[in-house]
């Protein structure tokens, strides 16, 4: 296990799309748990492989409260099958935009499709803090960011603060 680099706005790996997974193995099972490593260490409640360079149609999730067990969730080129028509609106972070924080709205119950580590596909049937943490990350796969979602204003807001992070070398 290894924690890896978790990369930072604005870098142009997480503006693009990844590609499917084809081959499940040991190699990737690997990744799987490093990425989870590595968000855990970062107190995040997700990660998908863009974020650390790897531009591959993998998430990972766990948004177990922190006083109880955890419970990851591993995701393998996943799919959302329906979204509700309905919507709900919270706050977002993103451990790409350090520090930034922002209302996002978007369905308030989705199911997604996926396949597991072990190859098998599973459905599941998401809602609350569950359903926004997984758009969030599926939006990563295709190189949206949660600041795509707000206004314009907003956005530059934001990114302009994370390119002065960067030319202070806060990473
Ligand atoms: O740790 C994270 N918290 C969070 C809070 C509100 C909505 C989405 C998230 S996901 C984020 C981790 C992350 O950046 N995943 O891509
Ligand atoms: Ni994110």
């Amino acid at each position: 296990m290894a924690r890896l680099t978790i990369l930072t706005a604005p870098d142009p790996r997480l503006k693009e799309r990844a590609g499917p997974v084809d081959t499940i193995d040991q190699s990737l099972r690997d990744l799987l748990d490093d990425m989870l490593e590595t968000m855990y260490g970062a107190n995040g409640i997700g990660l998908a492989a863009p974020q650390v360079g790897v531009l591959k149609r993998i998430i990972v999730v766990d948004v177990s409260p922190k006083d109880e067990d955890r419970a990851p969730i591993r995701m393998i080129n996943p799919e959302i099958l329906r979204a509700s028509s309905d919507r709900a609106t919270r706050e977002e972070g993103c451990l790409s935009l350090p520090e930034q924080w922002a209302d996002v709205t978007r369905p308030t119950t989705v199911t997604v499709r996926y396949l597991d580590e072990a190859g098998e596909t599973r459905e599941l049937d998401a809602d609350g803090m569950l359903a926004t943490c997984i758009q969030h990350e599926m939006d990563h796969l295709d190189g949206t960011l949660f600041v795509d979602h707000v206004s314009a204003l907003k956005r530059g807001i934001i990114l302009r603060r994370l390119k002065k992070r960067k030319r202070n070398g806060e990473a």
